[in-house]
Parts: structure tokens; C-alpha cells; sequence
């Protein structure tokens, strides 16, 4: 569930970007921040060593007006790929209402997609959340490159299921899809949780109507 804040008429997301190491998270992060109206984001605030990995997690905070009558702002979290962190990756997932996967899209690394995606599986479940629950996008990131491995075989991989994930083809690195991602997933999360409200309208109802 979001953070509401009633009195101020705020609403805030939080939106996880993970997946396997290298495949680009901070580096969307970099693309949104560097795209959009300095009014409408905070600073880019990122954790790493020396060689540029992710330490910790990156943090950027983006408004929009996605619901009327409430500042809504979106805090875009990623955590970093490597397994040995993993106990990050579960307290940043904490109260996630959604998440980006970035996949690497480079054949050889295959095998590690699927490990990421199978470690985000299993922390959410250590979270007491799942997928079913959580609107997730895919992004197969780095199709510059010529080694990609085909978008039919990352989608066998990744997203096998009765009802895909949204899906977006993307070269971070040049911003390509980097914004389409974030509008997908930013109006997953929010018709989420306008469902939600809409269920709490009915129990009510149905409440003062018994
Ligand atoms: N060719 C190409 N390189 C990319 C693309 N996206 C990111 N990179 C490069 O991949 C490397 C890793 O990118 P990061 O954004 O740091 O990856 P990360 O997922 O945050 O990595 P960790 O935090 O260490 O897990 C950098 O050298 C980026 O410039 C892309 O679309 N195409
Ligand atoms: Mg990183």
C-alpha cells in the first residue's frame, strides 16, 4: 500500500528497479533524472564504490499528477544485483508496491537473469508478498548490443505465464524505453491501487447498508 498522507493530500509509491548485476538499473535511474523537469524530481541519490557498483541502493523521487486532487509522487529505489546482497534486496523490496525487472539481454547472461528473477520470487515470498499481487514490468535492457539474445527467447525465460508481464525492449544507456518502462509501471501501481480504494468503498457500503 502507498503512504497516504490525508491531511497534506499526498500519495507516495515506492517503486523497486532489480535484476541481474550490470544489467543497467542505475542506469535508468541516471536517464530519468537526467529527462525529466528538475521540478518534477528530487536528486539523484546513489551509494556505490569505487568501480560504480551499486553498494546499497540508488534513490530518485518523481511527481506527477496521476491522482486528481493529490501530489503523487513515485520513490524509485534499485537495489544491487549482486547475490551477496541479497538482504538488501529483501529490505528494499519491504512495502514495494511495484517493481521493474532489468534483464540483461546479452545471451551469455541468461542463466543469471533467471537467478535474479528467481531470487526476487523468493524474497517477496520471505515478505509475505508475491507477483500475483505486485504489478511488475519486464525490461530487456542493452538490445544495442550484438550478442542480444532474442526478445521471443527472454520472453520464454522470464515471462512464461497465462497473463505476461508488460514488456519493453530498452538501451538504457542511450535512454531508449527507459520513460516507457516508468510510465508503465507508475500506472500499474496507481490503477492497483485504485482498485484497492474501490474494494474499501464497497465493504463500507456494504457495511452501513447491513
Ligand atoms: N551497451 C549498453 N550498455 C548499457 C546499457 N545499460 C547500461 N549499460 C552499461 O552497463 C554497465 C552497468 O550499468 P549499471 O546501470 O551500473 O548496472 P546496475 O544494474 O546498476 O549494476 P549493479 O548495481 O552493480 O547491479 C554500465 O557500464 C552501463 O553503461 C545499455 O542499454 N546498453
Ligand atoms: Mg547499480
Amino acid at each position: 500500500m502507498p503512504a497516504i498522507d490525508a491531511q497534506e493530500r499526498t500519495v507516495r509509491f515506492k517503486i523497486v528497479y532489480c535484476g541481474t548485476p550490470l544489467s543497467g538499473k542505475t542506469t535508468n535511474l541516471r536517464q530519468i533524472h537526467a529527462r525529466l523537469d528538475p521540478q518534477g524530481r528530487g536528486d539523484l541519490v546513489s551509494l556505490s564504490t569505487a568501480q560504480d557498483r551499486t553498494l546499497f541502493f540508488d534513490f530518485l523521487a518523481v511527481e506527477s499528477q496521476a491522482i486528481p486532487g493529490y501530489r503523487t509522487s513515485f520513490h524509485l529505489y534499485t537495489v544491487p544485483g549482486q547475490v551477496t546482497y541479497n538482504a538488501t534486496l529483501q529490505l528494499v523490496l519491504r512495502q514495494a508496491d511495484g517493481v521493474v525487472f532489468v534483464a540483461d539481454s546479452q545471451m551469455d547472461r541468461q542463466r543469471d537473469n533467471v537467478h535474479a528473477f528467481q531470487a526476487l520470487e523468493a524474497n517477496l515470498r520471505l515478505n509475505g508478498s508475491s507477483l500475483d499481487r505486485l504489478p511488475l514490468v519486464l525490461q530487456y535492457n542493452k538490445r544495442d548490443l550484438p550478442n542480444s539474445a532474442p526478445v521471443e527467447y527472454l520472453e520464454f525465460l522470464l515471462n512464461n505465464r497465462p497473463v505476461p508481464h508488460l514488456s519493453f525492449e530498452a538501451d538504457a544507456k542511450n535512454g531508449r524505453n527507459v520513460l516507457a518502462t516508468l510510465n508503465a509501471i507508475t500506472q500499474a501501481v496507481v490503477a492497483r491501487f485504485q482498485e484497492a480504494r474501490e474494494q474499501h468503498r464497497e465493504v463500507l457500503r456494504d457495511v452501513i447498508a447491513a
